[in-house]
């Protein structure tokens, strides 16, 4: 017995020395080491020896149990730091090497517009109001004078969800819900900015959704000349203190009198190039004083109150001001259009 126990300590020796894997290392504890080991079987033979030989044969096998166990817990030392090594290795940073860039992103260029001329209103007394993208038929277009079969609908050709709600085509029912929650009982101020849904076929100046801000005053004697007054601060402040504009009749069905807006072109300072088409002038908005039955159906008596409204598309802005010329790159979320405008 005294031999198998040294040829059990040299052969799990060796195959402790050779080993280079800690669950391997495992097995060999096992078996050597555990209940069924080899080392254990052996002792369970121990009994049939004669007791001069059991304590000559139980200290070699203690020796033996050290040496085994000794060898694999310093192997698996060794292997632990090895696995350590390697993974430090494998998770080093080398601070040297430069930094993933951080793509910074930045407000979309329509937004801007949108928020520079929100302040601008803001900065005038003006609340700013939003409201539903799908809206009523009455809101969207009765409530504005334009009844059931009134043929400027076909003007606004329209996403249709139901017969009684659709894609707004424009922002004024918000004007109109306003009007209805005030009532009658006082004046006000709004603008109102939002996303707005045209059938429309899109091409370098159309799109099928698009935005507007449109804007409200409504109080006793408000006149053509505090429209006029409004619109002027208004070019000059998002176009430059240089800037001339024009107001042209026009016709909407919710406003009457009816008018556009025209500022003199930069690039020509209004001598006529290809931008103004030779006219020296470039379209910015459309106004009007607000039309009596669009206040009656506010709640408002047109012989006590009276008001102006407006709207622009701020697409038409951003591509005037940034000279962008192609409408559905607003929407393309191409970043290398985007970000030219990060500084802007
Ligand atoms: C109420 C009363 C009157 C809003 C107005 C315009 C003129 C106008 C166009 C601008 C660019 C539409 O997207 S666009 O093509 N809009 O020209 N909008 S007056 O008039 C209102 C609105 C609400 C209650």
């Amino acid at each position: 017995m005294q031999e198998q126990l040294k040829a059990i300590q040299q052969e799990a020796l060796s195959k402790v020395e050779e080993v280079n894997d800690l669950k391997e290392l495992q097995a060999i504890k096992v078996a050597y080491l555990g209940k069924k080991g080899s080392l254990t079987q052996v002792l369970r033979g121990m009994g049939k020896l004669s007791p001069e030989e059991r304590p000559v044969v139980g200290e070699i096998a203690n020796q033996v149990r050290e040496a085994i166990t000794t060898a694999i817990e310093e192997k698996n030392t060794i292997l632990e730091n090895a696995a350590l090594e390697k993974q430090l290795q494998a998770e080093s940073i080398d601070v040297t090497l430069p930094g993933r860039p951080v793509k910074v992103g930045g407000p979309h260029l329509l937004t801007k517009v949108i928020e520079e001329i929100e302040d601008l209103f803001i900065g005038m007394g003006y609340e700013v109001r939003e409201g539903p993208e799908v809206e009523t038929d009455y809101y969207n277009f009765e409530a504005l004078n334009l009844p059931k079969d009134h043929p400027a609908r076909d003007m606004q050709d329209s996403f249709y969800i139901t017969n009684e709600l659709l894609l707004r085509t424009h922002t004024s029912p918000v004007q109109a819900r306003t009007m209805k929650e005030y009532n009658g009982e006082k004046g006000f101020k709004m603008i109102c900015p939002g996303k707005v849904y045209r059938r429309d076929t899109d091409d370098a100046t159309h799109s099928h959704q698009f935005t507007q801000i449109e804007g409200l005053y409504v109080d006793k004697d408000v006149k053509m000349s505090d429209l006029k007054g409004v619109l002027n601060v208004f070019a000059k402040r998002m176009f430059g203190e240089d800037r001339k504009i024009r107001l042209r009749p026009s016709f909407f069905p919710f406003t009457e009198p009816s008018v556009e807006m025209d500022i003199s072109c930069k690039v020509c300072d209004g001598h006529g190039c290809n931008v103004c088409k030779g006219t020296g002038w470039i379209e910015i908005l459309g106004a009007g004083m607000v039309h009596p039955n669009v206040l009656e159906m506010g709640g408002y008596d047109p012989n006590v109150y009276s008001g102006f409204a407006f709207g622009m598309g701020p697409e038409r802005i951003a591509m005037l001001k940034y000279g962008v010329n192609d409408i559905r790159q607003f929407y393309l979320n191409d970043s290398r259009f985007l970000k030219q405008f990060h500084q802007a």
